[in-house]
């Protein structure tokens, strides 16, 4: 079974759960948030731009970087963990912007964005742009670049995402929206300080085994059959690796959110699997997705 895309006219987030009206309270467990708890739309109705990532504490790096961005506090200013009831995953503020952590992984994701797109619901936020910020292992490119996604692939490079319901699999779209792509591409030519490109990514179930890796606790291919994989990736448009575009861009896109994968690769996996550069080059990496995504937010608000 193939379900199909539509978009809201509204601009308003679509949930397309018929049980939801029927229920007296909503509580999102792992955000430690709910309807009854607390006022959403006055909480959350402002919100206009979506910012996931993997770790708690880049995604609390990146609040603060925004609030500077955005002129809305001094450098090192900290922001608070609205999430803070839940250990599960953090979420902060910078005016417009909401940074969640996703955890790794596409059950953590797909978990986290259920109850975020409730949230956005709830909260009745309209035009709301979201962007996976991320790391990836990159395929014949320079390390350090950064990856916009046009489509998430799976392991033998299809672009779909299969969610198992009631035991049935259920077959979903991962495709991006393109324009969006193409302008944050147009942002960064104004950042020339990295390279950076539109590809594939392919979003695996493992970060060994499921990557190609000949370095995990097993092993059972031979390093020509790893290149031999890794290059038809190549061949296929795949240009970095990671491990939750796929549901991402399948649950954004049905529900009518705008969505944009941008991930920076920290090695190039036709040369190694090993992640070893210094963790101040890792750090310097990491804030290149996010030095994009400021520039891009600051452009849609009229900032620059
Ligand atoms: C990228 O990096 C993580 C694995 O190291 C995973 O969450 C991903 O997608
Ligand atoms: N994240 C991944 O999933 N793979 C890599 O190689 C690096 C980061």
């Amino acid at each position: 079974m193939t379900e199909t895309t539509s978009y809201s006219g509204n601009g308003l987030v679509l949930v397309k759960n018929p049980h939801l009206d029927l229920m007296e309270e909503d509580v999102l467990y792992h955000l430690d948030l709910g309807t009854k708890t607390h006022n959403l739309p006055a909480m959350f109705g402002d919100i206009k731009f979506v910012c996931v990532g993997g770790s708690p504490n880049r995604m609390r790096a990146f609040a603060q970087f925004m609030q500077q961005e955005l002129g809305l506090a001094a450098a090192g200013e900290d922001v608070a963990d609205i999430c803070a009831g839940s250990d599960r995953y953090a979420m902060y503020r910078a005016g417009p912007v909401l940074s969640i952590s996703h955890g790794m992984g596409i059950p953590s994701i797909s978990i986290m964005l259920h109850e975020l797109i409730k949230l956005l619901h709830h909260a009745k936020c309209r035009d709301v742009t979201i962007i996976r910020i991320g790391t990836s292992g990159g395929l014949g490119i320079e390390a350090g670049s950064v990856v916009i996604t046009d489509t998430a692939v799976d392991s033998s490079f299809r672009p779909r995402f299969e969610q198992v319901v009631l035991g049935d699999v259920v077959v979903r779209s991962t495709e991006l929206d393109k324009d969006l792509a193409e302008e944050l591409l147009a942002c960064s030519r104004d950042i020339p300080d990295f390279p950076t490109l539109i590809g594939h990514t392919m979003c695996t179930y493992d970060f060994y085994e499921g990557q190609g890796r000949l370095d995990g606790a097993l092993c059972s291919f031979s390093s020509e059959k790893k290149l031999e994989y890794l290059r038809r990736a190549y061949e296929a448009g795949v240009r970095n690796i990671e491990m939750e575009s796929s549901a991402f861009a399948a649950l954004c896109r049905l529900c009518g959110l705008k969505a944009a994968v941008v991930c920076v690769t920290l090695l190039d996996r036709l040369e190694g699997d090993q992640i070893r550069a210094s963790h101040e080059v890792l750090w310097e990496y990491q804030q290149r997705p996010q030095r994009l995504i400021a520039a891009f937010i600051r452009k849609r608000l009229g900032l620059t």
